[in-house]
């Protein structure tokens, strides 16, 4: 069920819990602002999330509400993940479902890093 990202922030999403200890995740990378890990359900050979730590459920929300210091630092972690992963050689896609017509899942704002393939010219 999509999300209704103009709600505000849910502290109980999976994603709150994850950030909160309560669920493991297979962590990749994690900094002062950032959280990334690789997708449960990956649907690239390469499947990363990158979440902000802030309580953020959107980008539309994390652009509006966030301070610089977050922002930047959530798209530097982005370019740094994929440079570590190697992907900067081979090319990946960024992705950041935003509501309803996106299919949002996770009211957490989330950067999909797919990889690892020819992804073609769009997602299915
Ligand atoms: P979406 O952009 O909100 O549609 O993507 C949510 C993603 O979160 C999706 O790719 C799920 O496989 C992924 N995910 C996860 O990695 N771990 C979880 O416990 C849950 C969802 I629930």
């Amino acid at each position: 069920m999509p999300v209704d990202a103009t709600l505000p922030y849910d502290d109980d999403n999976i994603f709150a819990k994850i950030l909160r200890g309560e669920i493991p995740c297979d962590k990749v990378h994690e900094d002062e602002h950032t959280l990334a890990f690789r997708d449960i359900n990956p649907q690239a050979p390469t499947h990363i999330l990158v979440i902000p730590k802030g309580r953020y459920v959107s980008w539309a929300d994390f652009s509006a509400r966030a301070q610089d210091a977050e922002i930047t630092g959530f798209v530097r972690a982005v370019g740094t993940i994929a440079r570590q992963a190697g992907l900067v050689e081979t090319g990946y896609r960024l992705l950041a479902n935003t509501g309803g017509d996106a299919h949002q899942e996770v009211p957490h704002l989330h950067v999909h890093i797919f990889a690892g393939t020819n992804l073609g010219p769009m997602l299915a």
